[in-house]
């Protein structure tokens, strides 16, 4: 089996492992990533080390070499796990899922992008014009959403501040015809404000340090990001790519993509707007407030084709209306003045995001497709989302990702388990139960009804007194304070690893996170002037406009609270686990080998922490137990009939389930099989390999043998 590792590489199957304990899976890991080796599998799951340096393992050849293949015919690879997704979907005609996790740094977007160049690379082999526009929009959309999505963190240069769920549809015959893409919560307060050391998203970077001296002209912008309050924190620190030349790259993607003149303009002018409102400043003469520098203020109208003496209006009133029906203009102080606009930059941050998502939409949706005329449409889903991550200060943003991060794991377990279940059942075969940790109970913790965090944070809310940050904790205490993975400076005053009253807890599945309650109730509410709105609703620019809708409503006909920004984010990833878990899943596991970005460092207790809480020896152990390979009889006979004289060329036995037992009795792998009514159940791969092996070294004979044959020799 010349295209198979040599051992020397270690275990390329973790289930191959001689005991399953962690020592050895460790010691195989990390042999692996030193030889240069960043994938292995668990079965069909693709566990994957992070190499922070470029590998020469993703060009056309190596495409070429997974395209249509088994999953152990070849070295472990993402493209062989993307391979089996697409296999499985086109086959069987069933919608499959990639499910790509891991913590921040540890390389899911980068794993996506190469899933994502595979199955583009291997499909439409005629080049329909259609087909192949579709394909380029989908890879395009990747570029202009990481510029505007992602932004450098402490954790990984590249951080993706959004989640991206993305379907490939696909046609009967296997060729994609769209796709669509669902974004969950933007982390928006990185607008107007960053943790030391970290930037505001790419796109502003891009736009002051790419953009073209007309563009910035006509923005009213200087190059230097050290100018704007929204991008001095970043303007000093380097990333690895270059802002210029990324700037450039979007713009062309913008246009591939089918972004008109028009919206690419108004697109930076959003950029420009929200630049210049992080320069405002308000004063106050005791009596009234101000807006510092008309100038700017003339910039924004200008920028949102709006009238300066609105935009001026707008920053320093609200429209309120009193009890008798009455609408008055209420003066904001200098604090609320300051509030609002910083909350109207993330809100136009935050529209302009989902409007390019839709926009994209639009773009790639399936048209005209009729299932009758042309038969079943089955999707790809391929996810990648924000990594578990922990900062030195957490909020609400954290206590978002990390429960999505939850309820990731608690699918991979549920599914993991459930497809085994499924299989045996359907098959005949019996099976034997292993135990996981599972962490449903901290994703109740989060968002049980009535008694979840999240429930207490909207109670608090929507109450009608002055509820502060404090207060909730203090609610969260009570409610929670029984709770095994919940507790609080409060509830444990030892405890010196949380500092301030402020902090809470919570014990998640990869690690405890240290909250800060501060802010947590403002970010929940996400509350916005709605002046702010009609100002934009009023704009002369359509495409600004359309990013406003609600900005038509009078005041007094704005009745409805808005759900509060967890609950929304809540049941979107319900929802997206609901999607997901409809179809058939393949993983990637990715692990981050270290916290310096460095290619050769291989920190064993960071790893082993990531191991351990991923479940990946539990996950070996359910494929030891249960049975890891399983193919249906005539693909089997058809592979490795050459190895024994019953099958070769031909079998004479009633049913090719016979005919494949013949072949492993020949090799005495009885104790590792068992038979299922469709499908052949190997345990280990050991015997696959070994047949594999077996196969390699007879084909050159057989070719030999067979062009003697047509010469005449024999
Ligand atoms: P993430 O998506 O898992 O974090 P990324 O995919 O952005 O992590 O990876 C972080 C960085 O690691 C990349 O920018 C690359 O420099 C490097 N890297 C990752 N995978 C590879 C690879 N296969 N080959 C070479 N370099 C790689 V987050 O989005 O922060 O959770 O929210
Ligand atoms: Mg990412």
């Amino acid at each position: 089996m010349a295209e198979l590792e040599g051992l020397e590489f270690g275990k390329s199957d973790f289930v191959l492992l001689d005991e399953v304990i962690m020592e050895q899976f460790m010691e195989n890991l990390k042999l692996r990533f030193e030889k240069g080796r960043i994938y292995t599998f668990i079965g069909e799951v693709v566990v994957s080390v992070n190499p922070y340096k470029n590998m020469d393992i993703y060009g056309t050849e190596a495409i070429e070499a997974y395209r249509g293949r088994e999953l152990y015919e070849n070295p472990p690879h993402l493209y062989a796990v993307a391979d089996a997704a697409y296999k499985a979907m086109k086959r069987r005609a069933k919608d499959t899922c990639i499910v790509i996790s891991g913590e921040s740094g540890a390389g899911k977007t980068e794993a996506s992008k190469y899933i994502m160049q595979y199955i583009a690379a291997i499909t439409n082999p005629s080049q329909r014009a259609e087909v192949e526009s579709v394909k380029n929009v989908l890879l395009k959309s990747t570029c202009v959403l990481e510029a505007f999505g992602n932004a450098k963190t402490n954790r990984n240069d590249n951080s993706s501040r959004f989640g991206k769920y993305m379907d490939i549809n696909f046609n009967f015959n296997g060729e994609p015809t769209g796709g669509h893409i669902n974004n969950y919560l933007l982390e928006k307060s990185r607008v107007i404000q960053q943790q030391g050391g970290e930037r505001n998203f790419h796109s502003f970077y891009q736009v002051l340090r790419g953009g073209s001296n007309d563009l910035l002209g006509s923005l009213h912008l200087e190059k230097d990001p050290a100018i704007y309050s929204y991008t001095r924190e970043g303007a000093a620190s380097t990333t690895s790519s270059n802002d210029s030349s990324n700037h450039k790259a979007v713009l062309s993607a913008l246009k591939v993509i089918g972004f008109t003149a028009k919206e690419i303009d108004s697109i930076y002018k959003i950029l420009g707007t929200i630049l210049h409102l992080g320069n405002l400043e308000f004063e106050s003469d005791g009596e009234s407030v101000q807006v510092v520098g008309a100038q700017l203020v003339n910039h924004i109208a200008e920028l949102t084709r709006t009238d300066p003496d609105d935009v001026s209006k707008t920053l320093l009133y609200r429209t309120v209306a009193t009890g008798g029906g009455e609408v008055i203009d209420k003066g904001h102080s200098e604090q609320e003045a300051s509030y609002g606009k910083d909350a109207f930059a993330k809100a136009l941050y935050e529209r302009l995001f989902g409007w390019i998502v839709s926009r994209i939409n639009t773009v790639i949706e399936v048209k005209g497709y009729n299932p009758v005329l042309h038969g079943k449409n089955t999707v790809i889903g391929v996810l990648d989302i924000y990594g578990f991550e922990i900062f030195d200060n957490n909020s609400f943003e954290q206590f978002c990702i990390n429960y999505c991060n939850e309820k990731l794991q608690q699918l991979f377990i549920e599914l993991i388990l459930r497809q085994e279940q499924d299989e045996y059942q359907r098959e005949g075969i019996t099976w034997q139960h292993i135990e996981y940790f599972n962490n449903q109970i901290i994703v109740d913790l989060v968002e049980q009804p009535h008694k979840g965090i999240i429930s207490i944070l909207d109670e608090a809310c929507l109450s009608v007194g002055k509820v502060t940050d404090i207060i909730c904790l203090e609610s969260m205490d009570t409610k929670l304070g029984q709770h095994p993975h919940y507790t609080s400076r409060k509830l444990c005053p030892t405890d010196k690893s949380m500092e301030f009253h402020r902090d809470f807890r919570i014990r998640h599945y990869a690690g405890d996170v240290t909250y800060s309650v501060e802010g947590f109730l403002d970010k929940n509410k996400d509350p916005l002037f709605q002046d702010f709105k009609r100002l934009m609703y009023n704009s002369e620019d359509p495409v600004l406009k359309e990013m406003w809708p609600e900005g038509k409503l009078r005041i007094t006909e704005v009745t409805k609270r808005p759900l509060t920004a967890a609950t929304l984010f809540k049941n979107s990833i319900i929802a997206l686990v609901d999607k997901l878990a409809c179809k058939e899943p393949y993983y990637v596991r990715c692990i981050k080998p270290n916290e310096m970005k460095s290619p050769v460092l291989f920190d064993d207790a960071r790893c082993h922490h990531q191991v351990a809480y991923l479940g990946l020896l539990e996950n070996v152990r359910v494929r030891r137990a249960g049975f890891a390979y399983r193919q249906p009889y005539a693909r089997f006979l058809q592979r490795y009939k050459m190895t024994c004289e019953y099958t070769w060329p031909n079998h004479l036995m009633a049913t090719d389930q016979e005919a494949v037992k013949a072949i492993i009795d020949h090799h005495g792998f009885q104790s590792d099989v068992a038979y299922g009514h469709t499908k052949l159940f190997v345990r280990t791969p050991r015997s696959l390999f070994t047949l594999e092996q077996e196969r390699a070294a007879l084909i050159p004979i057989l070719v030999l043998f067979l062009q003697k044959v047509w010469r005449g020799a024999l």
